[in-house]
């Protein structure tokens, strides 16, 4: 339990308390108290769906500070959850109870770029729009990609292990970092910002970090290759009439368009129709008729006529083949980034038309649909559809066998939840597709993670939290089942 003491203790060590310490908490020597609504930002997820009641965020502007901090926690067993932007889609940001928020949003300085070999290195709460903005000007771009890019953190997107629109060209983090720097919960600085491109010296530690959620260390600082900022885009929207249909147009993409396709994404009707309805950004419907079907493909390289070149063939064998229905080729910037509004709102369009069911799922790709399908006939069955249940739509990182499900409820709704879980789960376990693509486990999945990984697994994991983590003090009650 945090007491006046701990606060006047976080104050001594904050360089800035005034500005760098949030507490509810009345003290002789620390700041001045806030109001609780001023900590609802971080105590709530971006859903709305996890709720914390930490009375403490503290904002550190150096390692040191983070390092010092942990020291003193762990010493009083204090619970910690760090948070990046909180745009997190599992609740692995905000506490359960009431641990202390570590907001890494004011470590937020480039260290050093490397204009020749493309390495960035970086403070952990750096903004992803911002690191991508940064490096434009050099000619480079980040490897990763997504629709939270405005407020995510590359420290959050390191931990989380995130996913999204570039994976299919640039790959995994697991690839991509080169580097972190870590303060582990005892307060020792891991001083791992190699920008190696090889070193085989030994276990790879940083890899137990990059999709850890905060459990075994905070990122403090991330080291990371960048890849060149292709000069030409192509982006493309084709309506389809069935999922086969789009499996075929992936293939047919994938041969024709080679190493120049960049993103392969799809969305179904449902989706469209509640992006038209509830997205905030001007979001227009490029087709006349409807479509049970959308695939958007991007491509980017550095030759433009080599690439229209490319995408204007694919169009003509796509059209001529009937292997599409309808199609748009983007014009220019502004269609560029009106077609893809079109498949990154849906999250935004989901949250405003109601309380949102998310799941993020790999299996194999031809199976897809017919989870989104069977989802929709269970709860129809049981009532729901139209009544508790406004909508599901099925949409996602389909050349990276990734699907989200978005099921949107009137509310959080134990009645709802209770016939779509633990169905989905066993579900994707008979198939053995994995119950977490891309968002990890957090609050939400920690205690299901047996459906993908077996018991095996599961105790080395514990034993790597043991390790570094003894106390269970490091974001508690999260990613991995409790010991019963
Ligand atoms: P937070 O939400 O603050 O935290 C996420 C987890 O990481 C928590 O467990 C937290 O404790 C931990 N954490 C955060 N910072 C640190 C740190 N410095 N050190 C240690 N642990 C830390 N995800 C995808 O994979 N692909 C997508 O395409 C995608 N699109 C999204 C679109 C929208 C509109 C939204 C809202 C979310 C999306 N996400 C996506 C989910 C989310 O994982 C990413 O937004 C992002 O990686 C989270 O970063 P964050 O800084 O907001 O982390
Ligand atoms: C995306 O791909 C994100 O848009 C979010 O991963 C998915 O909200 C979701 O379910
Ligand atoms: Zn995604």
């Amino acid at each position: 339990k945090l007491e006046e003491k701990d606060v006047e203790k976080f104050a001594s060590i904050l360089s800035t308390p005034e500005t760098s310490l949030l507490t509810t908490l009345k003290t002789s020597k620390g700041p001045k108290p806030v109001d609780a609504s001023e900590l609802d930002l971080f105590n709530n997820d971006w859903m709305n769906k996890y709720h914390g009641q930490s009375v403490c965020v503290l904002k550190p502007k150096t390692t040191q500070e983070v390092s010092e901090i942990m020291k003193y926690c762990f010493e009083r067993k204090l619970a910690v959850v760090p948070q990046g932007g909180n745009t997190g889609l599992v609740g692995g940001g905000v506490p359960v109870l009431d641990e202390v928020i570590i907001n890494l949003g004011a470590m937020n300085k480039i260290r050093s770029f490397n204009e020749i070999s493309g390495t960035l290195v970086c403070d952990a709460g750096c903004i992803l729009e911002s690191l991508d903005n940064h490096i434009a000007e050099k000619g480079y771009m980040m490897p990763l990609d997504l629709g939270a890019k405005g407020s995510c953190q590359i420290g959050g997107n390191v931990a989380t292990n995130a996913g999204g629109l570039r994976f299919l060209r640039y790959g995994s983090l697991h690839g991509n970092v080169l580097g972190l720097e870590v303060v582990l919960p005892n307060g020792t600085v891991l001083d791992g910002l190699s920008t190696l491109r090889k070193d085989n010296t030994g276990f790879d530690l940083k890899q137990l970090f990059i999709g850890s959620e905060g459990t075994i260390g905070l990122i403090t600082g991330v080291s990371i290759i960048t890849p060149r900022r292709p000069s030409a885009f192509n982006v493309a929207v084709f309506a389809v009439d069935s999922f086969e249909a789009v499996q075929n147009v992936f293939s047919k993409v994938k041969a024709h368009c080679g190493e120049i396709l960049s993103a392969f994404e799809f969305f179904d009707n449902q989706s469209l129709e509640m992006v038209k309805a509830h997205a905030t950004a001007g979001v227009k419907d490029p087709f006349q008729d409807k479509h049970p079907f959308y695939v958007l493909i991007e491509t980017s390289g550095s030759k433009k006529e080599h690439d229209d070149e490319k995408v204007n063939e694919l169009l003509e064998e796509l059209m001529e083949s009937s292997a599409i229905v309808d199609g748009v080729l983007a014009q220019d910037e502004t269609q560029v980034q009106s077609l893809w509004a079109l498949r990154e709102s849906i999250p935004e369009a989901a949250g405003k038309l109601g309380s949102t069911y998310k799941y993020d799922v790999s299996m194999p790709v031809e199976l897809m649909n017919e989870l989104v399908e069977d989802m929709r006939s269970r709860l129809d069955k049981h009532g729901l559809m139209g009544n508790k249940v406004k909508e599901v739509v099925g949409y996602g990182h389909i050349g990276d066998g990734n699907l989200h499900i978005n099921i949107i409820a009137d509310k959080f709704d134990p009645a709802v939840e209770e016939v779509i879980e633990p169905y989905i789960y066993e579900w994707l376990a008979k198939v053995n597709g994995s119950i977490s693509a891309e968002h990890g486990l957090g609050r939400m999945k920690g205690e299901k993670i047996g459906y993908s990984k077996s018991p095996a697994s599961v105790a080395i994991m514990k034993d790597i939290k043991h390790l570094f983590d003894p106390e269970n003090l490091l974001n508690p009650y999260k990613y991995l089942p409790s010991d019963k």
